[in-house]
């Protein structure tokens, strides 16, 4: 069989009108008609999958995804950490879709390693300034009225090595330590009423149950206000990564104080300084001061098409800018999409729905006319914050901080279509 061009180009056409914008783009991606030569499985042969059985039902009880997909990966800095148990793996960003994380790519950050715990032996235990000390079963958790938000999670560490300079070469290095997906659990403040919250507490400790026994302060009005108890993330129980079986979701507020592995809740009147708070989780300031309990995550967004990993292939012509935005404080209220360094500004669209605290996908189309280009984005969250400069940011901060960095990222885009990380000073 041989499919002339005529009909393979008016199908596409009819295709493209139907989707409303991209009507505009009809005609402009000129796909070639490429036939087989040889004993491809291309048109207008018929592929070698197409003549044999495929594999039966119950060969992958958990399935996978496709092994030509095996290059989306979570991957580490292997110089950055000295241990693979302190350490981190980033998101491959630049090769996902859409706003939810699937649950084997999401990043990891564990201080001592990934705990192997038996939901059978785990407990959670609330005491401190409460009327009645509780400590609760996994059954116990989940038999109480359950809630799902989907909702990003981000180190504040994500970025930090771009301080002083563009240093990794790399979206997923950039901006990979943070995911979102759905988060399934019982309300905080359900767990407290039911240990009664005495008048005098204001603090929460929150302490994991890995070798690390990672603990945090919270204010206690934040507990009572959003923080989910969750045992189940994108539909199924949490990855032990993510902290199986239960872990504190804190929206909007740093990665750090999200608890994995969540073992011990403590109420008090005052926070208990513990290392993750004072040493480690603070900001240094120009002045030599250091700030704590910078708990809320301010708007941050990035570019992942272009991006170093995936560069302009095709030459010049039509292309999709595309991102993902986030803020600690609501909703994104809108992105903003440069091509020249930030001289101009076009706004970008955004996919629907834009939820409270989870990334939100952001799309421009772009014709490229083969000249370099500075590829930037601008986040501006319902809280009418804008997402700052580096310079804008590094005039606050200095420049010796790690963590909460989310000034807007550049890519140089160069007339051979590669992608390069840049600062412009
Ligand atoms: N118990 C425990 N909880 C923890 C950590 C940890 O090492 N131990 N790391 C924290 C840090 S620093 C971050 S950024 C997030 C990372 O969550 P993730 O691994 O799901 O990406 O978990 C936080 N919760
Ligand atoms: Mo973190």
């Amino acid at each position: 069989m041989r499919v002339a061009a005529p009909p393979l180009r008016s199908s596409r056409r009819g295709l493209l009108a139907g989707v409303g914008a991209a009507a505009a783009t009809a005609g402009l991606l000129h796909p070639r008609l490429a036939l087989a030569k040889g004993g491809e499985n291309l048109p207008p042969n018929v592929p070698e999958w197409t003549r044999m059985l495929g594999a039966g039902v119950s060969e992958k009880p958990y399935g996978n995804p496709s092994p030509f997909e095996k290059h989306v990966v979570r991957r580490n800095v292997e110089w950055l950490t000295a241990t693979e148990q302190s350490s981190v793996s980033f998101t491959p960003l630049p090769d996902l879709e859409g706003i939810v994380t699937p649950s084997g790519l999401c990043f990891e950050r564990h201080h001592a390693g990934v705990p192997e715990i038996d939901p059978q032996q785990h407990r959670l235990i609330i005491h401190g300034m409460v009327d009645r000390p509780l400590i609760f079963t996994m059954d116990d958790l989940v038999r109480f009225p359950s809630v799902s938000r989907i909702l990003f999670l981000e180190c504040p560490a994500n970025g930090g090595m771009e301080w002083k300079g563009a240093q990794m070469n790399g979206c997923q290095f950039t901006h990979g330590m943070v995911h979102c997906c759905e988060w399934t659990g019982v309300k905080l403040s359900t767990l407290l009423a039911e240990a009664g919250v005495r008048p005098e507490a204001k603090w929460m400790l929150v302490e994991g149950a890995d070798g690390a026994v990672m603990t945090r302060s919270i204010p206690l009005a934040k507990a009572m206000d959003d923080c989910i108890v969750c045992y189940a993330q994108n539909g199924e129980r949490i990855r032990p990564e993510q902290g199986y079986p239960v872990r504190l979701m804190v929206p909007g507020w740093e990665g750090n104080v999200n608890v994995k592995w969540l073992r011990r809740i403590k109420l008090g009147d005052r926070p208990w300084q513990h290392r993750e708070e004072t040493s480690k989780y603070t900001d240094l300031m120009p002045d030599g001061k250091a700030r704590q309990f910078t708990f809320v995550l301010d708007a941050n967004s990035v570019v992942t098409f272009p991006c170093p990993e995936k560069p302009l292939k095709f030459g010049k012509g039509f292309y999709e800018i595309r991102g993902l935005a986030w803020s600690g404080r609501g909703r994104i209220k809108r992105v903003d999409v440069s091509l020249d360094g930030g001289d101009n500004w076009q706004s970008a669209q955004l996919q629907e729905p834009v939820l409270s605290q989870a990334l939100t996908r952001f799309r421009l189309p772009w014709t490229w006319d083969g000249a370099p280009a500075l590829v930037q984005s601008r986040a501006i969250d319902e809280s009418g914050y804008v997402q700052p400069t580096i310079d804008q940011l590094r005039a606050v901060r200095g420049v010796n901080s790690i963590y909460h960095k989310n000034a807007q990222q550049t890519w140089r885009v160069n007339p051979d279509g590669t992608v390069n990380n840049v600062q412009i000073l």
